[in-house]
């Protein structure tokens, strides 16, 4: 049992939900605008990605000021205003903290430079080995992982972009920093807390050379991890917030750890594994088709594991660092619809807490980019570079962003068919998905066979049966391998799910007979009483009681 089983998440990603001033840039107001909205679909929570102070090199994963709100997006009294409107909707806020690192313009990293030993040990900071740098450790965001600061003739860790630093997470007072922060924001009335890349901030005591790989194998679930994030969540008093940490190249077992309410860490994780099935040789800028059996079995590995270890996952196919799940595995075209909604009960009536991402619940596509000026991201213009560095031709390069560059997730809200999709009366900061005539939040609630009014009705489900929010899962592994198939039980009551991942009809090996059972949610006007196939992207989901 977890105490957030009935609950939907929403994210939303500030820059590009709502403008309320014109500036092309979305803010706090904007989302407070928009509350009637979120409220109608029935999500009860919203995570907000950051707004802190920053320089927003990474669009704001890189915070130079923990207790403040960046002027790009509001003022305090915004977000206090954010706070208990949401509040009286009985919508809780979750603020996004970024404690792995803080960006370089931080207070705290600006005396380290200056020489102050204090706040040197802040950071991770090394001296040259062999006039060089002190590992091979590659940043995520491609290059190496350290930089050099001549003037200290040291190096310093940034395990993601060089304006963010790592923060050394075994000095207490960063530690306490942290929980300060918490404590502060949570007196503000927020309601959870979403960690940043939370499983790496314990680095090994030694630094070593990694000659198998990029050095993650060091700092992923570090030696501390555990430890650190016990005492984070409990001395800062946060302990009846929902939690969620963003778990980089995790495993189950220490999900299972993170996620367990005996050990009171987190409430709940995110794990990416099935977000790698399309990844060549598990490289993500080597494009390929999505691996389906990969995909079922890592589900049914992380949905089965976790609940013998009474762990808990965050559901989730979007983000705003992944392409659009309706382009990536299903169709954006002739099955948009059909797919969009397959996708969603698929992970819907899993085992877990969904999440939402902006736009996922309108079917929103990938962006469809065609010139680099077009994309924003540090990663994908990195990435651009690095690609053709290695030899891939510019036309190459532009098609593999245009598949896995983070923009596919980060276009605009699509909220009506005028001028810029209604995000802003002025020129948005990146632009706007070409399809908003079509695909846009106004259309979508006209029509009540809608993407949209299918997640609601999943949302809603999810509060109707407690089978859903509370039963158990095991995964079916006797059908087809395009169809992804579980079955969820609690005393009397059973369900059984069942999702065609092809554009295909698709045949059972053996038919199965679904007579008592009752159809509560499907995305096609079928039933049946023995079911033999399933049409293109169909998805099925039946209950009985005894
Ligand atoms: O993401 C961490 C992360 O692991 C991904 O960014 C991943 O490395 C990336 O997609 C490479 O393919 C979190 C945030 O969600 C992301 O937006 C930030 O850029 C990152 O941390 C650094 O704070
Ligand atoms: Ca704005």
């Amino acid at each position: 049992m977890n105490r957030f089983s009935k609950s939907t998440v929403y994210q939303i990603y500030v820059k590009s939900f709502k403008d309320s001033n014109g500036d092309g840039i979305g803010d706090i107001k904007g989302i407070t605008s928009s509350l009637g909205y979120l409220s109608k679909l029935g999500v009860d929570y919203l995570w907000l990605t950051p707004f802190f102070c920053s320089p927003l090199n990474d669009n704001g994963y890189d915070i130079s000021d923990y207790y403040n709100v960046d002027p790009v997006f509001g003022t305090m009294s915004d977000v206090e205003e954010l706070i208990s409107e949401a509040e009286k909707l009985n919508i809780g806020i979750m603020f996004d903290m970024v404690f792995n690192h803080t960006s370089t313009s931080h207070e705290w990293f600006k005396r380290a430079l200056a020489g102050e030993k204090e706040y040197m040990d802040y950071y991770i900071f090394r001296s040259p080995v062999n006039n060089s740098e002190p590992t091979n450790w590659v940043s995520k965001f491609g290059g190496s992982a350290w930089e050099y600061v001549p003037t200290l003739n040291k190096y310093y860790l940034h395990l993601f972009d060089v304006s963010q630093a790592d923060l050394n997470w075994d000095n207490p007072k960063v530690r306490e920093e942290m929980k300060k922060i918490l404590r502060f924001w949570k007196g503000k009335g927020v309601k959870g807390f979403r960690f940043d890349v939370v499983n790496l901030i314990s680095k090994p005591e030694k630094l070593e050379n990694d000659f198998e790989g990029d050095g993650r194998r060091f700092y992923t679930d570090g030696p501390r991890v555990h430890e650190y994030i016990k005492e984070l969540v409990n001395d800062s008093g946060i302990g009846d917030c929902i939690t969620v940490g963003e778990m980089s190249s995790t495993s189950i077992d220490n999900c299972i750890k993170y996620s367990n309410p005996d050990e009171h860490e987190l409430s709940m994780t995110f794990s990416f594994h099935h977000l790698k099935v399309d990844y060549k040789d598990g490289n993500k800028w080597e494009l390929m088709k999505p691996d389906i059996q990969k995909l079922k079995s890592i589900f049914a590995q992380w949905q089965e594991k976790m609940q013998e270890g009474n762990g808990w996952n965050a559901l989730f196919w979007c983000n705003h660092d992944q392409p659009r799940a309706v382009s990536r595995f299903g169709d954006d075209k002739k099955y948009r619809d059909r797919s969009a909604k397959m996708l969603a009960t698929a992970i819907h009536m899993l085992r877990g807490t969904p999440y939402i991402f902006q736009g996922e619940e309108i079917g929103m596509t990938n962006a469809y980019f065609t010139d680099i000026a077009m994309y924003r991201d540090v990663e994908s213009l990195n990435y651009y570079k690095i690609l053709m560095e290695n030899g891939k031709s510019k036309e190459e390069a532009l098609k593999i962003l245009s598949e896995r560059s983070r923009d596919n997730g980060r276009t605009v809200m699509l909220w009506n068919d005028r001028k810029n999709a209604g995000f802003t009366e002025g020129t948005p900061w990146i632009d706007v998905n070409k399809n908003y005539k079509d695909i846009n939040v106004e259309n979508s609630l006209e029509d009540n066979n809608s993407i949209c009014h299918y997640y609601k009705k999943l949302i809603a489900l999810r509060k109707k049966y407690r089978i859903i929010s509370d039963g158990r899962v095991k995964i079916k592994i006797d059908v087809p391998e395009n169809v992804f198939a579980y079955e969820r039980s609690i005393d009397s009551e059973k369900m059984i799910v069942f999702t065609n991942f092809s554009d295909k009809t698709e045949k059972l090996q053996t038919p199965i007979d679904l007579n008592g059972y009752e159809l509560i949610i499907s995305n096609t006007d079928a039933s049946y009483n023995i079911l033999t196939e399933l049409e293109p992207y169909e998805a099925l989901v039946y209950y009985k009681n005894k």
